[in-house]
């Protein structure tokens, strides 16, 4: 399965094969309540810009998407992503002004996370009674900052954090959040870093039970996503500005796919990685040739996703600057 239905094997999809994988996805629960989110989000951006400025918005996509096998699903095809590349650049888009919808794959890397404990968290904390909790002291200045910096994230209105698992919830939740984020011009960016599975059961077509073993080995076959980047481009998102990314194994073809989905899908920038050494590199790969950018290797924890957002947030003035109101 490869990443991202959002990229690079290139095919033509008409508008009504999208429709109608949008008719036949199972409805999203909280569709209302994200809905409102996105338009109280989106909307307290447009008021809160000081200096007369308008504040940017980024929607950050992170981790892999899911394909169920059944709709009361116990098994699922799932794509490769942790989520740190969603993370770690939300945290640097923050920190450049930006507000962000991190739109994420329940149970993945999140911001403000990278330097406590993930198995256990508890080893965190310290239970010296049934009353009290107390942090370690060796993780307490990591414990106090992601809190507070999450927190003061939230509550100032400058992170938004939606959760997926399927790719029908991902595909549903990110047409949502780029007709909320319309309005704002130029100065909405997408950041697709999100693993995108490419292959599905159509909704309609998947057993509804477990499937069950006693029938032998399993025949699947699975249907095309459509590729919705095209759409995403013209209707979905006009103005915005729009990176994608393209994850190969084999070196040998990475710059040439990213080439082909900047050009095929009018995209702003493809950010192309390998997998064994995308904390290392990546290569920006836009209209006016392609950039190596490197992790930072002087600096303790010097992450990949820092010098890489730097280009990115001066590409993105050039672009707003550039624009037609
Ligand atoms: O999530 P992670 O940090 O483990 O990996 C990031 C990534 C490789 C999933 C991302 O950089 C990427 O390339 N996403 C798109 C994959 C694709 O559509 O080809």
């Amino acid at each position: 399965m490869d990443a991202s239905n959002f990229s690079d094997d290139i095919q033509e999809t008409s508008n009504s094969e999208i429709e109608a994988f949008f008719c036949s996805a199972p409805p999203l629960k909280d569709a209302a309540e994200i809905k409102m989110k996105l338009k109280d989000f989106v909307g307290r951006q447009s008021l809160h810009s000081e200096s007369g400025k308008a504040t940017r918005v980024v929607c950050v996509t992170s981790g892999g998407t899911t394909v169920p096998l059944e709709q009361r699903c116990v098994r699922y095809i799932d794509n490769f992503s942790s989520g740190h590349r969603g993370a770690a650049s939300t945290e640097y888009f923050l920190k450049a002004g930006y507000a962000v919808i991190f739109l994420y794959r329940r149970g993945t890397c999140q911001p403000f996370c990278s330097s406590l404990p993930d198995d256990p968290l508890l080893n965190c904390f310290d239970c010296p009674d049934m009353r009290n909790v107390q942090v370690q002291p060796s993780y307490a200045e990591d414990v106090v900052n992601a809190v507070g910096r999450h927190q003061a994230a939230i509550t100032g209105g400058t992170l938004l954090k939606l959760p997926f698992t399927t790719i029908f919830e991902y595909l549903q939740i990110l047409k949502e959040t780029a007709v909320s984020m319309k309005d704002l011009g130029s100065n909405a960016m997408f950041y697709l870093a999100a693993a995108v599975s490419d292959f599905y059961v159509p909704w309609e077509t998947m057993t509804e039970h477990k499937i069950q073993s006693r029938s032998g080995p399993l025949d699947l076959r699975l249907a095309q996503v459509p590729k919705m980047l095209s759409v995403f481009r013209k209707d979905w998102a006009p103005r915005a500005f729009c990176i994608s990314f393209k994850l190969e194994t084999d070196t040998r073809i990475l710059l040439e796919k990213a080439d082909m989905a900047l050009r095929r899908y009018n995209m702003h920038m493809v950010v192309a990685n390998e997998l064994s050494t995308r904390k290392e590199e990546v290569v920006i790969v836009t209209a006016s040739g392609s950039k190596i950018v490197r992790r930072d290797m002087t600096k303790a924890g010097g992450e990949v996703e820092e010098p890489l957002i730097e280009v990115i947030v001066s590409e993105h003035s050039i672009y707003i600057e550039t624009s037609t109101p």
